[in-house]
């Protein structure tokens, strides 16, 4: 089986601007602190680059306090990039920021149009398909436009539910390899994940359902002992990253990064 799901060359970050402060979120936890984060931050890049991978690691962009998530502004693929049209309207104009560098690196960047809404959050690439979550920042017509503008290049694209009151569709899983889903058992619960194995996160640790895969490594935020242990014992090279201010922003491993091999 390929390993072009979890495989990258390349990935690119957005250091957190001073406005991350006024980030959204669903709950209010605290002051998300931009010291600390930026610390956590420096880790996330050292650790994607450790593998081998190239990355690129934009600047602050004060405008956008949300902007350090840049997981949202894209799909990238071997094939293109799709610039994203996200349903929150303070992280529309992330999505115009981003679709410069990414033809930089691609000859072909597609985007989504109005009225379609789509964030990458709600995107999982799979070796067999791109199952994509419904959700309140993802509508019927960003998944449709979706669908249409990856079968050019072969994909299959399958809706899948999120949870009530769950941000994104990868707030609650992520791969782990070709067969393999870490996913919390509320989301498993639905049945979308029907043919691949899935490790379900423990008791209380759902917010460790959002790693990444990349390359040799799994990230996973840092503090959710029994997951982590369940990860070890099933054979995966774990780093932990230190996500307490971006889980006070509702982010994770996941939407710190766009990572891909263009071809
Ligand atoms: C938001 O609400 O859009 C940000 N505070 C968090 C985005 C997290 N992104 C992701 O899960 N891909």
């Amino acid at each position: 089986m390929s390993d072009r799901s979890f495989r990258f060359s390349h990935a690119i970050t957005r250091a957190p601007a001073p406005s991350i402060t006024r980030g959204l979120r669903a709950v209010d936890t605290g002051t998300p602190d931009l010291g600390i984060m930026l610390e956590n931050h420096r880790h996330y890049v050292a650790t994607l680059r450790s593998t081998g991978a190239q990355v690129l690691d934009l600047g602050p962009l004060d405008a956008y306090p949300d902007s350090v998530f840049v997981e949202d502004t894209a799909l990238c693929l071997p094939e293109g990039a799709i610039v994203m049209r996200p349903g929150a309207p303070t992280r529309m104009g992330e999505a115009a920021e981003m679709a410069p560098v990414l033809r930089t690196l691609y000859s072909e960047v597609l985007e989504i149009a109005a009225p379609g809404h789509i964030e990458g959050g709600d995107i999982l690439v799979t070796e067999r398909e791109i199952l994509v979550g419904r959700s309140a920042r993802t509508d019927a017509e960003g998944i449709r436009q979706l669908g249409a503008l990856t079968a050019r290049w072969g994909y299959t694209v399958r809706e899948v539910v999120v949870p009530k009151g769950v941000l994104h569709f990868k707030t609650d899983c992520s791969l782990l390899d070709a067969e393999t889903i870490l996913a919390t058992p509320r989301l498993a619960a639905s049945g979308c994940f029907e043919g691949y194995r899935v490790i379900h996160t423990a008791e209380g640790e759902e917010a460790a359902a959002n790693t990444i895969r990349f390359n040799d490594l799994v990230l996973m935020p840092a503090g959710f002992a029994k997951t982590r242990a369940a990860l070890v014992k099933a054979g995966y090279d774990v780093r932990e990253i230190g996500n307490t201010e971006c889980a006070k922003l509702d982010g994770g491993m996941s939407c710190l990064s766009l990572r891909f091999s263009p071809s």
